[in-house]
């Protein structure tokens, strides 16, 4: 029976945050609180302490550290998360300071990934994300890394304990490195065959719970899980939408970003995100309701730098508009197009298909020339991908302008 209980009960975490504006150190820890609370974590409460940066060497001060272990047995409770990402050496010490398990934002956030990870290939990035982090902390920490004992921060994708021991892990890591590798170069010879198809992407990208699911869900009809969590979409997702004025496009879903994402992340993001580096244009969701959206909107447009998807249009939208003062003006001075949407009741969202339009055309090559009868399926091709302007018969062929994708110009120009 006690057994019982013990598992069923929420592990509980008291957040810690040290910073120098406070005021930026509370609005973090809720979201820490938000990112807990997704794996299936409770907060005690928040403590914060400012500093113009966290001690080197133990994170909080050492006093804040013994408040800290005093309040653990007060509110009993399982542990300490800070919110930034912790050096082997604070890891370390704090866990000895507080005599309590440590995890950091970090180890939160993979947990995270690990459980909602669902293809193969996100699964194995997750887990090699893991292991790396654990990898740089081993040496020393066997005490730090004791205290963990099980639940979050020690959960590998599908609910596997991780490796503790450094040889395995290294070993493991670069069987990983292997798989990653092959499926990458599978998925590569799957672009380029795709790549011969002149459907113009767009790929949706933004902040977690701005709104990129509803969107995607909005503009195609489909029905891809949207929720009130972060970090409800791992995978992506591409579906097909037409346009009014006729054009097709492809929409990519993708994995939302978040302020101090985790540097293993990264890599594991890149191949996800892979796809927006192939788009077309890019369009920008952001949640204009919440309190916090510029420092959103920056943290997004600097992992898009991170990740080398630049030099594309992009089209920022202000989403959620129902929940905004509709006198509030919303500008993006970095994006090439703005609108106010909201995913959810549909509102802007004409105004939206008209500045994707534009952007779109922009793409597209006008071709005026004669097409050889006996070419003929070219045109039927145009029709379907590009905007074909006007045809006339002649002698050698039907003579035609038009808008075309740049794909279908090229091998016309050839
Ligand atoms: N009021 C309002 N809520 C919205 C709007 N768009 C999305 N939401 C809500 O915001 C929450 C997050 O939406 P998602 O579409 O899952 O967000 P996401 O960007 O895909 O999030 P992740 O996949 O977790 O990164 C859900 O509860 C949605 O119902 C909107 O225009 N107005
Ligand atoms: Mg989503």
């Amino acid at each position: 029976m006690e057994d019982i209980e013990r598992i069923e009960r929420a592990e509980r975490y008291i957040l810690v945050a040290a910073a120098p504006d406070e005021e930026k150190a509370w609005a973090s820890l809720d979201e820490l609180s938000d990112l807990l609370d997704t794996a299936g974590g409770e907060t005690v409460c928040h403590v914060v302490q400012r500093l113009q940066r966290p001690d080197r060497s133990t994170y909080i001060g050492r006093g804040k550290a013994s408040e800290i272990r005093e309040m653990i047995e007060m509110y009993e409770a399982d542990g300490i998360i800070c919110d930034d990402e912790l050096s082997p050496s604070q890891l370390r010490n704090l866990s000895e300071l507080t005599d309590c398990k440590v995890l950091d934002r970090t180890m939160l956030i993979l947990d995270i990934f690990a459980a909602h990870a669902g293809t193969r290939e996100g699964k194995l990035q997750v887990e090699i994300a893991q292991l790396r982090y654990r990898y740089s902390r081993l040496r020393g920490m066997g005490e730090a890394l004791s205290r963990l004992g099980a639940g979050i921060g020690t959960r590998g994708p599908g609910e596997t304990r991780l490796e503790t021991d450094r040889r395995v892990i290294q070993k493991r890591i670069s069987i990983l490195s292997d798989d990653i590798d092959s499926m990458k170069r599978s998925r590569d010879t799957a672009r380029r065959k795709r790549s011969v198809n002149p459907v113009p992407v767009a790929a949706i990208v933004g902040y977690t719970n701005a709104g990129k699911s509803t969107l995607l869900n909005r503009l195609t009809g489909s029905d891809v899980l949207s929720e009130d969590k972060l970090f409800a979409t791992l995978d992506p997702t591409t579906r097909a939408a037409v346009l009014p004025d006729g054009q097709k496009v492809l929409f990519t879903d993708t994995v939302g970003f978040i302020n101090k994402l985790p540097h293993n992340l990264i890599d594991a993001f890149r191949s996800t995100l892979e796809e927006a580096g192939y788009a077309d244009v890019i369009i920008h969701v952001v949640d204009a309701s919440d309190e916090q959206s510029d420092l959103h909107r920056q943290v997004v447009n600097d992992t898009l730098r991170e990740l080398n998807i630049t030099g594309k249009p992009v089209i920022t939208l202000w989403n959620k508009c129902d929940l905004t003062d509709p006198g509030a003006s919303f500008r993006d001075f970095d994006a090439d197009a703005s609108v106010r949407i909201s995913a959810k009741t549909g509102e802007g969202i004409e105004a939206f298909y008209l500045a994707l339009g534009e952007i779109l055309k922009k793409n597209r090559t006008y071709i005026d020339m004669v097409i050889p009868y006996r070419d003929a399926a070219v045109i039927a091709e145009i029709r379907q991908y590009g905007q074909l302007l006007s045809e006339e018969f002649e002698a050698e062929g039907t003579h035609i302008t038009a808008y075309v994708p740049a794909a279908i110009a090229n091998r016309l120009y050839k």
